[in-house]
């Protein structure tokens, strides 16, 4: 559906980025489908009333959260340690008491919830995709497998009760029809309830030229004001920030109800920043614009002078990320043999638009490329522990953000 008005104010949306036409971030496909494979013209907007950098237009969720859905998030090791990690800091807080409930959006696998219903914490975790929301219920979590709305807010709210915690974890980004989500939220919580939510941030994207972290499924990149602009709207506040390492730099926002909690000093602190560093402003995003281009132009010439070389390169990890880099640099089969990753869903499928064979971690170690680009740069401290050998005696890393290099 396109789209040309931003989700929050309602008004006309800026255009800054195209990127042509994308496939699904994780569509990722037999050769059979190749012809009936779905495209979609993909647009960024800014929003000069409520900061929110967006997609024009997202294909329909359906399509992209399904009974199919190729991202477990338990594939990273890091990630589990992040969410468990987190969890220990809710149980210590203030607002945390044995008889707390703790709502999830998005709970995927289980990854963060599992660590409230293993101390058996009265959770409840909304998952739509089945086949993701199957593994969480089987280590015993409480999942409802339905998209969120205010609407089912009201049915959770008489069978449960209200929360007083809400949580979501590269979830947020993904919904367009946001500001039905932030009411459906701020329904669900008690009087001094807390939402607390970590996404992809703005500010990292626009500095590390990570563009790869806009594609289908993130129909926002939000920062401290344009969360602020949109929570405002249904009677809530920002009242912490935490800036968090996580997908190559992550914010996380936490938020009460207006008036029922103190502001933490974060909130002034990462408002003037986002100011300093042009995070509110069209002019830094059109700038952004151009990095984006300037960064495809590097990766492409790097990449083409590597294969006339006759370089064995391979892709490694299948993120959804790729798909941007992939089919908006053009990069196909003639350039990158393989991409290997870890997730039995995407194994012997192809990427989605270019059509790279994905293949599994033993192929990569057979293989030994000469080059292999990491696609999955925001787990490269794991990555690079699991793969000494190869760093070691065969090969080299290709990264292409903030600039394309070989380490
Ligand atoms: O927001 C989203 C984030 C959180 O996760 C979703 N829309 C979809 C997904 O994005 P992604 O696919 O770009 O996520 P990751 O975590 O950067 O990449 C995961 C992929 O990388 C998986 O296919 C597994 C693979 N992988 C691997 O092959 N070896 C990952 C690690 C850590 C590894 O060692």
């Amino acid at each position: 559906m396109k789209n040309n008005l931003c989700r929050i104010s309602g008004n006309k949306l800026i255009k800054i980025n195209n990127f042509g036409k994308q496939p699904l971030g994780n569509g990722f496909l037999y050769e059979k489908d190749f012809a009936d494979e779905y495209f979609f013209e993909m647009e960024t907007g800014f929003c000069n009333e409520s900061k929110m950098f967006q997609l024009l237009s997202q294909p329909d969720p359906n399509k992209m959260f399904h009974e199919n859905y190729a991202f477990y998030s338990s594939t990273s090791n890091k990630m589990k340690d992040h969410f468990k990690k987190w969890s220990e800091e809710i149980f210590l807080s203030d607002n945390f008491n044995k008889n707390s409930f703790v709502i999830e959006l998005g709970s995927n696998d289980g990854i963060f919830i599992n660590n409230f219903s293993e101390k058996k914490i009265k959770h409840l975790g909304i998952e739509p995709s089945k086949n993701v929301a199957d593994v969480a219920i089987k280590n015993g979590n409480n999942i409802i497998t339905e998209f969120f709305s205010s609407r089912l807010a009201d049915s959770i709210i008489k069978k449960h009760g209200k929360a007083d915690y809400f949580f979501s974890a590269n979830v947020m980004c993904h919904i367009p029809n946001i500001l039905d989500i932030a009411a459906g939220i701020e329904k669900c919580l008690n009087t001094k309830g807390i939402l607390s939510f970590e996404d992809p941030y703005l500010g990292d994207v626009i500095k590390k030229i990570t563009y790869d972290q806009i594609y289908d499924e993130h129909v926002f990149l939000f920062s401290a004001h344009s969360v602020e602009n949109l929570f405002n709207k249904v009677g809530m506040e920002l009242i912490k920030l935490e800036p968090q390492k996580t997908h190559g730099g992550s914010m996380r926002y936490t938020l009460g109800k207006k008036n029922e909690h103190k502001k933490d000093d974060s909130v002034h602190y990462y408002f003037e920043e986002e100011k300093n560093n042009g995070v509110d402003n069209l002019d830094r995003m059109l700038e952004f614009n151009k990095d984006v281009l300037k960064s495809k132009y590097e990766l492409n010439k790097l990449l083409k002078r590597l294969k006339s070389e006759k370089k064995k390169i391979v892709g490694y990890a299948a993120t959804s990320k790729s798909t941007t880099i992939l089919n908006f640099c053009d990069i196909g089969p003639e350039i990158i043999d393989f991409i290997c990753d870890t997730t039995p869903i995407k194994i012997n499928k192809f990427s989605p638009g270019k059509h790279i064979p994905i293949k599994d971690m033993d192929e990569f170690s057979r293989y030994k490329p000469d080059y292999a680009l990491l696609f999955a740069w925001n787990h490269a401290e794991e990555i690079f522990e699991k793969e000494k050998d190869y760093s070691n005696k065969y090969g080299n890393w290709i990264l292409f953000a903030p600039e394309a290099r070989i380490l």
